[in-house]
């Protein structure tokens, strides 16, 4: 396995906090954070390993104006591929997706300017989307002749809804602020930084235990994939392995006890 102390990265920034928070970094700027080849590589390589490099939680956040402005059209442009090229690319950002969604580290995406084509499909694949007063969402596939390749069908439209992806596909249309949060494309909307709000939840994620965030990262996702039924018996499969684990005591302990918090609605 490759060493996180000795690996370098082009397209993406690393930095890791004491308390196993990642700051993830789309680091192309000056392109708009667009996603060529090698940006996929790097997230493959980032999060299929994350949670073995010791990562809790990962803030992905983005250099510049814009979260990401979606495929690299000018690199597909130029090297002119042909349709099974293009579907290897598009299962190369189905591996970098997936890693993010069933790899059982929490990832909060700290969104802002364009998260579009691409840049949404990325940003659906976090488990939490913070979005700011910059932030707008888009699919613009419709308009420059293409189709989303990179999990929009599955992604995208679980978030909105089937009608909404369409209409989003087919006439682009743009949502932002508290429409883009009432449709769902969106937990949070904040009128400072995303990022820093991304970096509060990213810490209060990485405090649970890493067991429990595998499951609540990884297993939830997996039981959509699966019959009701079959979702309930995983569910309480999980549920065994995680309910039962010895780092688990101490907080039980500290309930029973009463020196734990308790939950309070916001004053
Ligand atoms: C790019 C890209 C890109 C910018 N690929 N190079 N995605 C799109 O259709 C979005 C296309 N981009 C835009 O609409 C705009 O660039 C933005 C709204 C994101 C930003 O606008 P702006 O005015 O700040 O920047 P710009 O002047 O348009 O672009 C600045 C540079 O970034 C410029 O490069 P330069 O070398 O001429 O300076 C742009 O070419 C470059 N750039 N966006 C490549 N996307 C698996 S299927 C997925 C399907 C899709 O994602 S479709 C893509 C949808």
């Amino acid at each position: 396995m490759i060493d996180i102390d000795t690996l370098t990265l082009k397209n993406l920034r690393l930095e890791r906090h004491e308390d196993g928070v990642w700051i993830v970094t789309l680091n192309r700027p000056a392109k708009r954070n667009a996603l060529d080849v090698a940006t996929v590589d790097e997230m493959i390589l980032l999060f299929a390993n994350a949670a073995d490099w010791g990562a809790r939680a990962i803030v992905l956040a983005a250099e510049g104006d814009h979260f990401c402005a979606g495929l690299d059209l000018v690199e597909h442009h130029r090297a002119d591929r042909s349709p099974a090229d293009f579907m290897r690319i598009c299962l190369r950002w189905h591996e970098a997706f997936n890693k993010m969604e069933y790899g059982g580290v929490p990832i909060i995406a700290a969104l802002k300017g364009a998260v579009v084509g691409g840049g949404l499909e990325l940003a659906s694949a976090a488990h939490i989307r913070v979005a700011d007063a910059s932030t707008y969402f888009a699919l613009p596939e419709g308009q420059r002749g293409l189709f989303t390749g990179g999990g929009a069908t599955i992604r995208v439209s679980d978030l909105v809804g089937k009608a909404r992806m369409i209409d989003m596909i087919l006439t682009g249309r743009v949502y932002q602020g508290d429409e883009a949060i009432s449709v769902g494309l969106a937990q949070y909307l904040v009128e400072g930084s995303s990022f820093d709000v991304a970096l509060d939840l990213a810490r209060k994620a990485a405090a649970n235990l890493p067991l429990t965030n595998f499951a609540i990262c990884s297993a939830i996702s997996h039981m959509q994939n699966m019959s009701a039924l079959d979702a309930a018996y995983a569910e309480s499969a999980v549920a065994g392995i995680v309910n039962t684990q010895p780092e688990a005591r101490a907080r039980l302990e500290a309930f029973a006890n009463r020196t734990a918090a308790r939950i309070r609605p916001n004053e």
